[in-house]
């Protein structure tokens, strides 16, 4: 049996660490889909439609990698598309607990649920979208952070948000 492995996100915006674990998570299962959402506990910038672009934009190259968006409980909408395994990405101990919680909890959603933790490269270890949107909003080149479609599209939403 094909296994669809999810990798769940907020990903405002999706960011060069995001991507090398979508690349990883390419080379191990024969499906993927990048299930984009919101974390109620965060602050967006980008519409849902605006990171499932992006997201579609920076893997086109990716054969097996589909993207979409879902509202509501994930372990609700892996159920729905029959899939039980999610991707989630360690950059550090810091992430460890929050990770180590939401992958217990789903699992007391639905014990079928299994997450499996990739690490970046560890040149993207430092990296997340909170920091890349401050660097933007304070008027830093997020060039070295974000693709560049990313980046553009980043830029012209900080512009907007000042005016
Ligand atoms: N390198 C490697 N991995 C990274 C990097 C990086 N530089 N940056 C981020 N990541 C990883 C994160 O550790 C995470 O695993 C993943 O990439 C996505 O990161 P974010 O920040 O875009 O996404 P989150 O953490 O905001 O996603 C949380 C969810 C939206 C998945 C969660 O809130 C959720 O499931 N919401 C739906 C409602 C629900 O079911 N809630 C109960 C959950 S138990």
């Amino acid at each position: 049996k094909e296994i669809l492995a999810v990798y769940p996100g907020s990903f405002d915006p999706p960011t060069n660490g995001h991507l090398d674990i979508i690349i990883r998570a390419s080379h191990l299962f024969p499906k993927i889909i990048i299930a984009v959402t919101k974390n109620t506990n965060k602050k967006h910038i980008f519409s849902l439609q605006e990171k499932t672009d992006l997201l579609q934009k920076i893997t086109e190259n990716l054969k097996n990698v589909k993207v979409a968006s879902f509202s509501g409980l994930l372990a609700n909408y892996l159920e729905k598309i029959n899939s039980f395994v999610l991707i989630r990405g360690l950059r550090a101990l810091s992430d460890f607990e929050y990770e180590f919680q939401m992958a217990l909890m789903n699992r007391n959603l639905n014990k079928k649920i299994e997450t499996i933790f990739l690490m970046p490269d560890q040149s993207y270890t430092f990296l997340s979208s909170s920091m890349v949107k401050e660097i933007a909003i304070l008027g830093g080149d997020t060039k070295d952070f974000v693709p560049e479609c990313v980046k553009i599209e980043l830029k012209k939403r900080v512009v907007a948000l000042s005016k």
